[in-house]
């Protein structure tokens, strides 16, 4: 039996929702024939959200991460290839902080890259329908600062994980209240393409390599 931990954060930037955490945290007690998913929130704080998805990659022992948050403005599910040893904050954390420039690991590599199998979980997205994509880029902020410090604590440990980060869109009812009507992905959607990564990374040994897979 695999152990998979999905993780969301919370709401940042004065907002009340964060399509992240309300997609993971209705998958909490999901169990398939070989693996079962454990569900905890990431708070939206450089430094602490380390800290604590390193506390529990400790406790649980987990086969696969995958962690998720929000990139409003993104059309698609965003499949993360790569993470960057930067923080370059363009609005303030939860916590106040605004990071410009900084490194993540002063002694570690420029980048680490998803160990999931991004062009097949691409593949399986876009096969049932759903808007998905490679992404080159998780940003500089704090989805971006968590992926690093998750591959690069992954990359210490004995047994090996699957790891690696997913973006999501916004939710109808946050582009509805925003400048430009910027694009959104149902609820049901999201939490269908979180499963269905979910399902591909346990069963998949090796990643597909095929072209195509990148919208971003
Ligand atoms: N999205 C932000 C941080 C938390 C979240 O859900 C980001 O893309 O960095």
């Amino acid at each position: 039996m695999k152990t998979v931990l999905l993780t969301g954060f919370e709401p940042f930037n004065g907002a009340t929702i964060n399509p992240a955490w309300e997609a993971v945290r209705a998958l909490d007690g999901w169990r398939g024939e070989h693996f079962m998913v454990e569900v905890r929130q990431l708070p939206c704080v450089f430094g602490q959200a380390i800290e604590d998805l390193v506390a529990m990659i400790d406790e649980l022992h987990p086969d696969v991460v995958i962690a998720v948050g929000q990139a409003g403005g993104r059309p698609d599910i965003s499949v993360e290839r790569v993470a960057i040893n930067v923080d370059d904050a363009s609005i303030r954390d939860n916590g106040g902080q605004q990071p410009v420039d900084a490194a993540i690991a002063a002694d570690g590599p420029a980048a680490y890259f998803s160990t999931l199998p991004i062009k097949a979980i691409v593949r399986a997205l876009r096969q049932k329908g759903l808007v998905a994509g490679v992404s080159q880029t998780a940003g500089t902020f704090v989805c971006n600062h968590v992926f690093y410090g998750l591959m690069h604590h992954a990359a210490e440990l004995p047994q090996p994980v699957k790891a690696g980060f997913i973006h999501v869109p916004f939710l109808p009812e946050q582009a509805a209240v925003r400048q430009g009507a910027p694009p959104s992905m149902a609820l049901e959607d999201i939490i269908a393409g979180i499963k269905l990564a979910v399902e591909v990374t346990v069963s998949v040994e090796h990643d597909v390599h095929e072209t195509g897979g990148a919208t971003h």
